[in-house]
């Protein structure tokens, strides 16, 4: 990533930003901010590396949820998770919230989070008690204690490209036909040797909740990047 000839590693993952972690005598620095990504938080399930641009620095093409999904998020309404053992029986309980009308919204409904934790029937007995719900603090209660909650976002839902720039890398989404399922798996090379970077992906999982529902309405994205622009389904 630094130009040095020593390898160096891009990671990501679920409620992750993408890391780069530069190799410094065997090392490996955390160094994601200094490349501009910290703020790049998403549900991503693959990576690849190539040099789209052809400025001889790589490049990130970063497979995430997309945007054909229940969840939403952006910069300034991130999707969040908070991770505690609410009810003390042993188990981490996830909360997922997003932002519905302006306002914080438990993601899962009364009846799947008692489900999860039974102690919470009797906070919520009724529909309309659970309506009053906002903010994790009224939703837990007496539960409710900030120094052992742990607390994760997603900004970006979006498949993209981070493009090496000056300083920074600049992060450009896939178009709309690459959003439409979660991309799996990416296989970056020169397919139709004309010396341009071809991208494959795979995209779609049937492995999810009913209350999710499956995402299975992607065939497959084939682009060819030409200098740092995607042109899409050749
Ligand atoms: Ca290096
Ligand atoms: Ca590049
Ligand atoms: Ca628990
Ligand atoms: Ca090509």
């Amino acid at each position: 990533m630094n130009q040095d000839g020593i390898q160096d590693l891009v990671t990501s993952g679920l409620w992750s930003p993408i890391r780069v972690w530069i190799n410094e005598a065997g090392s490996l620095i955390n160094k994601t901010k200094d490349y501009g990504l910290e703020r790049t938080q998403g549900w991503y399930n693959t990576l690849a590396i190539a040099d789209l641009n052809g400025d001889q620095r790589p490049d990130i093409i970063a497979g995430n949820l997309g945007l054909n999904s229940k969840f939403k998020a952006s910069s300034t309404k991130p999707l969040r998770l908070y991770l505690d053992d609410f009810d003390q029986n042993g188990q981490t309980d996830p909360i997922i919230y997003y932002t519905l009308e302006g306002m914080p919204t438990p993601f899962a409904t009364r009846d799947e989070l008692i489900d999860q934790m039974p102690e919470l029937k009797k906070q919520f007995v009724s529909y309309t008690d659970f309506s009053n719900v906002t903010d994790i603090q009224s939703l837990l209660g007496p539960w409710y204690n900030p120094s052992m909650l742990i607390e994760k976002n997603i900004y970006e839902l979006r498949s993209m490209l981070s493009l090496s720039d000056e300083q920074h890398y600049k992060g450009i989404p896939l178009p709309f036909e690459a959003q439409m399922s979660p991309i799996n798996d990416l296989w970056v090379g020169d397919l139709n040797s004309d010396a341009y970077i071809d991208i494959m992906m795979v995209s779609n999982n049937k492995n999810v909740s009913n209350a999710i529902g499956p995402y299975d309405v992607s065939r497959g994205y084939f682009a060819r990047v030409v200098r740092g622009r995607h042109i899409p389904n050749l």
